[in-house]
């Protein structure tokens, strides 16, 4: 290799290596203003946005990192508890809201399994029912794949399900069984999980 073509790869080798190491870092940061108030969504701060945390419950939420969307690059999750997560991606520079909970029957979590990294919507706290609706996202946001994966069993007084109850994957009626192995393969992702990292 003659002096020039050194020259040539060590200057790509700096440019390939600023423009990922901009990629990623823009995006934490933008994450991290986010925290702290410096820029806001929809018009509101973070705080604002969470200020029904400490009045409602009285508890601060907690954020963390994870790649919900499979893209290589980590999502911002906030925690607040009985409505699941909020989960937020950084695009062109901005942040966005890719997914929440909408209430105790629309919990928000995140699930892995399947080979695959899911937003849930779930409802696991009234009676007669336990319903998960799993949703996977492309990094633009477009929904590629939904599976749910319910059981229901109103009349039960005991308020439990039993191999009468009405199991169904996807509509399709499956047996208790099924069910039981289906629910086991995916693992609910918290801040403490392998791959989440804190983000305050
Ligand atoms: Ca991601």
């Amino acid at each position: 290799m003659n002096k020039l073509k050194i020259l040539i790869c060590i200057a790509s080798a700096m440019i390939m290596a600023t423009i990922t190491g901009c990629g990623s870092t823009s995006d934490e940061k933008t994450y991290e203003q986010f925290l702290n108030d410096e820029i806001e969504l929809d018009g509101k701060t973070f705080s604002e946005i969470f200020s029904f945390m400490q009045e409602d419950f009285d508890m601060d939420p907690t954020a963390f990192y994870y790649d919900v969307d499979e893209d290589g690059k980590d999502e911002l999750l906030v925690s607040t508890l009985f409505y699941g997560y909020n989960i937020y991606d950084v695009r062109d520079g901005k942040i966005v809201l890719l997914d929440c909970g909408e209430g105790t029957a629309a919990a928000c979590g995140v699930y892995e399994g399947n080979g695959h990294v899911y937003v849930s919507h779930s409802d696991f706290s009234h009676s007669g029912r336990k319903l998960l609706e799993l949703t996977r996202y492309d990094k633009n946001g477009n929904v590629v794949e939904t599976i749910t994966i319910n059981a229901e069993y109103w009349d039960s007084e005991e308020d439990v399900y039993d191999e009468n109850s009405d199991f169904t994957y996807n509509g399709q009626k499956i047996t208790m069984q099924e069910y039981e192995d289906y629910m086991s393969s995916y693992v609910f992702i918290d801040a403490d999980s392998e791959k989440a990292r804190p983000a305050q």
